[in-house]
């Protein structure tokens, strides 16, 4: 009922009835009486929302559902006069207890237990402690270790350790035994690391401390204080930029990887990273009564570390925490540069590579107590220290083991680029990543060019002697002297051609090699000097400048014979090396070389310096013998010229040998490979008087019926023993 098309109807059949007249308010007329008219029946409801209503006899009144309070505060009401609304009982001074939040929901409220707390079942609400200890006992749980007492606390719990047992501090983590003999102050590299005895003993201290009930104190620890201590302490050890011993840094490194899991789970955030001005380190910790998993990513700008929870905290029993550390030490590389031990597969072509350490060193710490037996690898990522090589190098991933020394057994390199390398471990410690370098090859560009110069220079060089031994117009001291230069320079030559790498069959063919290498270029040097001390003789002292054969041969040859002599007995070792046959590098051996090169070098300098004053003052005399002072003049510059070929191309190999750049390496090649053709050019080619002789000879050669191969050069008249007394009044016109 209610519409208005059946209020309309009850009218109509009031009407009929006479009912409007007869029954007082809040009754109706019904078949001729009047009844109580039931309001709370009537749509829409009277009371309004969140109501209950109460019909009375011939009336009705209202009241709020429980959890709602009117707006006035009635009780009783009637109508819409009092509307109801929600009441938070939350409010209400300790609705829930002390164990519980409340929480207010429309027309009700909640309570919440704590942790540590349940609900009471005595009560309807609110909530009782519990007791976790004996909980757990009848679970047959130790939540607090097998050597731990567990003590109830309301609405918590916390666990009591014997001595040589500790929960770090935290007082629901589990005990696990502490052993604090690793922080001795009595081991050996504290001897000499003085710094490393105080972070022995504040660490002993503190060890001990943790591991004893009568001082441990549940919320003490703190980690944090800890842990900036141990790295200031560090940064004096590490601040000289310098350990002097391996056993000091292993000392260092095992010190501090002990130290960061006695701190680690002490930490209270379960993240904390530490930049010091030598260190840097990152620590996470997961605590909980279950292991925890997921992966684990630390990184800092040089180094990362990749591995999971599970590999982290080990397989065997839950301490109740875990935690995962990676330290990297900013100066430490420097240290360790040199302690390298020999590395299988490294060689290349028989070649040992040079190893340096080309990261940073980085310490890796988990909680795991096996940490030389991971469940799975861990991947390290190392930032190269230096820039990209030009060499050829590889990059090794390498640990530093308990000998105290880099090897890389367990530690492999994943990928390397040229920025980073990714190093995969099976057991951790220290790490670093090392660069191979191996020794420059000469690549096949380089061996073509000089094997094809070599060859021309051969062929040239050959002419050179023949030119010399039997052109007779020129003959004299001079000439031998270019001849004997000639030969000294096609024996080493011949030699570099064929043996300079005949490194692998036998050691002392190599030697010998080198030995002859040594002896040829040494001569081609001291016959340059004759010819310096020659053309002084030929401008400063005017006559009888000749010198006897012998005393050309003993300087030439026998100085080069002593020096190699006196060498090879003070060195014999320094013959032949891995890579050349040539001087060794590393002992001063080639300086038996270098040294008499540098001399010879100064030596002629002074010589022509010398040869172009006279000269120039000879020209500008009252009577000067031009044909004769323009052929010195050639002559001179010629020499000038070869001598810096010659010295060029060693200032060059004395760099190529010191693993020079890649340029260098060309220079000197092409230097080395032309220089008898540039020999060649120089003395016969540009020589008129050589010119005229091979175009003599080549005519003979062409029409010989006309003369003989014995008439070489016997048709010019004016060829004698002296080439200073003869009158070359053509050769004046050679020039450079
Ligand atoms: C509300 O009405 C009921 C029924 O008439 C009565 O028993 C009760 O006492 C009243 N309450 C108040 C607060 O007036
Ligand atoms: C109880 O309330 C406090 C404060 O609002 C809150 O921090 C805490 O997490 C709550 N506890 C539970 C069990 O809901
Ligand atoms: C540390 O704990 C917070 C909150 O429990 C979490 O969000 C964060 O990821 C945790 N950090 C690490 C590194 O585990
Ligand atoms: C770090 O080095 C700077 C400059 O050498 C120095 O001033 C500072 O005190 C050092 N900091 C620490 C913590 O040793
Ligand atoms: C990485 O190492 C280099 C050289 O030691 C240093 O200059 C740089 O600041 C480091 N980067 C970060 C992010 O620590
Ligand atoms: C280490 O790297 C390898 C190859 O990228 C990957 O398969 C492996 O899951 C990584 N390990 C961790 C612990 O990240
Ligand atoms: C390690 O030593 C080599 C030479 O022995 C040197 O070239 C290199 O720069 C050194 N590296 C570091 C990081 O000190
Ligand atoms: C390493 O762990 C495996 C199983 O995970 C076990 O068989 C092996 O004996 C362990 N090795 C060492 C040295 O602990
Ligand atoms: C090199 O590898 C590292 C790590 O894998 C990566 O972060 C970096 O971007 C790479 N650099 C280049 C130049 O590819
Ligand atoms: C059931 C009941 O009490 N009915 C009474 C309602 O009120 C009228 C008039 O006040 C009485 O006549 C009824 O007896």
């Amino acid at each position: 009922m209610g519409t208005r098309k059946e209020l309309l109807i009850l009218g109509l059949l009031c009407v009929l009835e006479k009912c409007v007249s007869d029954c007082p308010l809040g009754f109706i007329l019904q078949r001729g009486k009047c009844i109580d008219n039931d309001e709370c029946v009537e749509n829409p409801d009277p009371c309004g929302k969140h109501t209950k209503c109460f019909n009375t006899n011939g009336s009705f009144y209202c009241q709020c559902l429980e959890g709602y309070k009117s707006i006035g505060g009635a009780v009783n009401f009637t109508g819409l006069s009092g509307q109801c609304q929600d009441v938070n009982e939350c409010h209400i001074p300790n609705i829930c207890g002390d164990g519980a939040n409340c929480t207010n929901v429309i027309g009700s409220y909640r309570c919440t237990c704590h942790p540590g707390y349940k609900e009471d079942p005595s009560f309807p609400v609110g909530c009782v402690d519990i007791n976790e200890c004996t909980q757990a006992e009848t679970r047959g749980e130790h939540i607090c270790g097998e050597k731990g007492t567990c003590k109830n606390a309301i609405g918590s719990y916390w666990c009591k350790c014997q001595k040589g047992f500790t929960n770090y501090g935290n007082e629901r983590t589990p005990c696990s035994p502490l052993d604090c003999n690793n922080f001795n102050a009595d081991s050996a590299p504290t001897q000499s690391l003085g710094g490393l005895a105080d972070i022995l003993s504040m660490m002993r201290n503190s060890c001990l401390a943790l591991s004893d009930p009568t001082t441990a104190s549940p919320g003490k620890a703190d980690g944090e204080a800890l842990l900036e201590k141990l790295f200031t302490a560090t940064d004096v050890i590490l601040s000289p930029d310098h350990l002097d011993s391996s056993e000091d840094v292993s000392g260092l490194l095992e010190t501090l990887e002990n130290s960061i899991r006695v701190i680690g789970p002490q930490l209270k955030r379960n993240y904390t990273k530490i930049e010091t001005n030598k260190t840097d380190a990152e620590i996470t910790v997961q605590r909980g009564k279950s292991r925890p998993t997921g992966p684990i990513h630390l990184s800092n700008g040089n180094a990362s570390l990749d591995t999971d929870w599970l590999t982290a905290a080990g397989t065997g029993l839950y301490p109740g925490f875990a935690m995962a550390a990676l330290l990297s030490y900013k100066n430490l590389e420097k240290s360790v540069n040199s302690s390298f031990e020999e590395i299988p597969g490294l060689q290349k072509d028989g070649v040992d590579p040079s190893l340096q350490i080309f990261s940073r060193v980085v310490s890796v710490v988990v909680s795991n107590p096996s940490t030389q037996n991971l469940s799975s690898p861990v991947n390290i990522t190392l930032r190269h220290l230096g820039k990209e090589e030009t060499s050829e190098v590889s990059y090794v991933c390498a640990y530093w083991n308990e000998r105290g020394a880099w090897s890389t057994d367990g530690c492999y390199q994943q990928h390397s680029n040229t920025t980073h390398t990714v190093c995969t471990c099976e057991h951790l410690s220290s790490f670093a990543v090392l660069m191979a370098r191996y020794p420059m090859k000469h690549t096949f560009g380089l061996i073509l060019m000089t094997k094809i110069g070599l060859t021309i220079s051969l062929l040239c060089l050959i002419l050179c002697i023949l030119t010399f031994k039997f052109c007779r117009s020129i003959q004299g001291t001079r000439t031998t002297i270019h001849l004997h230069l000639c030969i000294c320079l096609f024996m080493a030559d011949l030699i570099f051609l064929a043996g300079i790498s005949q490194t692998k069959p036998v050691v002392c063919f190599c030697k010998f090699v080198a030995a002859m290498l040594h002896l040829f270029f040494l001569g081609v040097f001291t016959w340059m000097l004759l010819e310096g001390v020659q053309l002084y003789r030929m401008v400063v002292l005017v006559f009888n400048v000749t010198i006897r054969p012998l005393y050309l041969y003993l300087t030439g040859y026998g100085v080069p014979l002593v020096i190699l002599i006196i060498s090879a007995m003070i060195r014999p070792e320094g013959y032949g090396t891995d890579e050349h046959c040539w001087l060794s590098l590393n002992d001063g051996l080639i300086w038996s070389f270098f040294g008499p090169v540098c001399l010879i070098i100064i030596l002629n300098v002074f010589f022509f310096i010398v040869t172009v004053w006279k000269l120039a003052q000879k020209f500008t005399s009252l009577n000067p013998d031009l044909s004769k002072l323009h052929k010195i003049r050639a002559f001179t510059v010629t020499a000038i010229a070869q001598m810096c070929i010659l010295g060029l191309m060693w200032v060059f190999g004395a760099f190529l040998f010191e693993e020079g750049p890649m340029v260098v390496a060309y220079i000197f090649t092409i230097l080395n490979s032309l220089q008898g053709a540039l020999v060649f050019i120089m003395h016969c080619l540009l020589s008129k008087q050589v010119r005229d002789e091979y175009a003599h000879f080549l005519s003979c050669i062409c029409t010989p019926q006309k003369k003989r191969y014995s008439d070489f050069s016997s048709t010019n008249p004016s060829s004698s023993q002296s080439q200073a007394s003869r009158s070359g009044h053509n050769t004046g016109e050679s020039q450079i």
